[in-house]
């Protein structure tokens, strides 16, 4: 039987069956020791056997993974030089939509963190998506401004917006949700699938959550009024505090940054965009107000953070990550 993973847990895999209605019970599996080292991850199309029945207690084994059509990556580190910078983290798999979660009050948005996200959304080949939240706390002007150079699309959502325009993006396709803790993916979730009932947590006084969710879990969408097609799939996970980018090659590193691109063509060959760089054309592009000068400073931060010059995050944040992502 072919199945989807839609979440993982202590060596447990819970699996819908493909052409299984929304209501079928869901099938429990573990790996079988054919699979080797390979991961199972949230996202993964994957062949059962054994009892798929999915009555309680009933056990399936998972016996292969199909072929990913992407794979969202994070590590813990950027420098790969370092163990943290090689311990990857494969999120979710087979993702066509990162939906990037950036509260603009409580805690603020960091665009830094956003930058980053892009970075991986562009390597993986996932379309991302901005989603601000808590629109009702403060106003995304300056956000937008600083992304107003990109074709980034993007949805603003308030405790009593309507929403349409978010469900017309997310229809048909596998979007996973990432962001800090505390910025409302669980609580978004749980409005746009009813039944999923993800607990939500409150935001401490300093403006950090506390990492409610702890784990990702794939919530199918309801259907769309006439829409016959398969609805699609929200992968709702857990905050992160880094969004680590040891895995991506400093070329691809100005994929995330198609503001910036076309100020490199006229560089030396093998220009490393530094700042001290001096034939860098990216100092030109902006001086000539082709970017955003924060731009090329955020890009340059990444750069440098890879390199171990500065902290990796480019953010003051403590380390330590909750556990169970990926
Ligand atoms: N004012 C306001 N508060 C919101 C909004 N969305 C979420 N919240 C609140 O923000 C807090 C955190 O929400 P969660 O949905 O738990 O955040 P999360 O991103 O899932 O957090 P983690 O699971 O820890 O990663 C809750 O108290 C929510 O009620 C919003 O649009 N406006
Ligand atoms: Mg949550």
């Amino acid at each position: 039987m072919e199945g989807f993973v839609i979440a993982v847990d202590r060596g447990r895999y819970t699996c819908v069956l493909d052409d299984a209605g929304p209501r079928a019970a869901t099938v429990t599996a573990m790996r079988a020791r054919e699979l080797g080292r390979k991961s199972v991850v949230v996202g993964d199309r994957v062949a059962l056997v054994g009892d798929t029945s999915g009555a309680p207690g009933a056990l399936a084994r998972i016996v292969r993974i199909a072929e990913r059509s992407s794979v969202l990556r994070r590590t813990a580190d950027d420098d790969e030089t370092t163990a943290e910078g090689r311990l990857e983290r494969v999120v979710v798999a087979n993702a066509d939509q990162l939906v990037i979660v950036s509260a603009l009050a409580d805690p603020p948005p960091r665009t830094g963190f956003i930058d980053r996200c892009l970075v991986a959304a562009y390597d993986a080949d996932i379309e991302p998506l901005l989603c601000l939240t808590k629109a009702d706390l403060a106003g995304p002007e300056t956000v937008l401004d600083y992304y107003a150079e990109l074709e980034l699309p993007y949805v603003l959502i308030r405790p009593d917006s309507e929403l349409d325009a978010l469900r017309a993006l997310l229809a048909g396709r596998v979007s996973v949700m990432v962001g800090h803790s505390g910025v409302g993916k669980s609580t978004l979730v749980n409005r746009l699938v009813p039944e999923a009932a993800r607990a939500v947590g409150t935001v401490s006084a300093i403006g950090r959550g506390r990492h409610t969710s702890t784990s990702a879990v794939a919530l199918r969408l309801p259907p769309t009024p006439g829409g016959d097609e398969e609805p699609g799939w929200i992968i709702d996970t857990p905050g992160v505090r880094s969004f680590g980018l040891a895995h991506v090659s400093a070329d691809s590193l100005l994929h995330g940054f198609p503001d910036l691109v076309e100020g490199t063509v006229d560089c030396p060959a093998n220009c490393p965009h530094t700042p001290d760089a001096t034939e860098c054309g990216l100092d030109a592009w902006v001086a000539a107000g082709k970017a955003d000068p924060r731009r090329l400073a955020s890009y340059r931060r990444l750069l440098a953070s890879r390199a171990g010059d500065s902290d990796p995050r480019g953010e003051p944040e403590s380390r330590g990550e909750p556990p169970g992502l990926g």
